[in-house]
């Protein structure tokens, strides 16, 4: 499996309940490295512009609102295969059907207020790391 490099976010309910440290304590374990990292708060027109896809979607207000409601940190992870194994660490979107010992698992409250983000494709992540870091933010290959 190639190396990879994937989008993360670590969302305004798992920041407040300062659980970055353990967070990325779980990917560095898993053998994912963080290669860039930034700690924001979104703006609206930010939030709208990452989550575009979902524009149509019933629930964008809520999910942008969210996102808004508090800093996120945000990081690029590099690692065989990095783009599945970050969504394995991850768990399923709705924290009531993660598996035991995901993230989302042990520190998502419900499918809004669900701890983090990651990238769920390769174009997908490409796009999302260029949205957030210029290539001189980014550690060389
Ligand atoms: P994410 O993009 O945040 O990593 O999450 P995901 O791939 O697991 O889920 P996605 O389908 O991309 O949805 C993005 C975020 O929108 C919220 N959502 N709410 N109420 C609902 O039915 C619903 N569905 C999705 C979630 O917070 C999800 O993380
Ligand atoms: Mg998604």
């Amino acid at each position: 499996m190639a190396t990879e490099r994937t989008l993360s976010i670590i969302k305004p309910d798992a920041v407040a309940k300062n659980a970055i440290g353990e967070i990325y304590s779980r990917f560095e374990k898993a053998g994912l490295k963080i290669v860039a990292a930034k700690m924001q708060q979104l703006s609206r027109e930010k939030a709208e512009g990452f989550y575009a896809e979902h524009k149509e979607r019933p629930f964008f207000g809520d999910l942008v609102g969210f996102m808004t409601s508090g800093p996120v940190m945000v990081q690029v992870l590099e690692g065989e295969g990095a783009i599945a194994k970050n969504r394995e660490l991850m768990g399923a979107t709705n924290p009531k059907e993660a598996e035991p010992g995901t993230i989302r698992a042990d520190f998502a409250e419900s499918i809004d207020a669900n701890a983090v983000h990651g990238s769920d494709a390769p174009a997908s992540a490409e796009r999302e790391i260029a949205y957030f870091f210029g290539n001189d933010e980014l550690c060389p290959r």
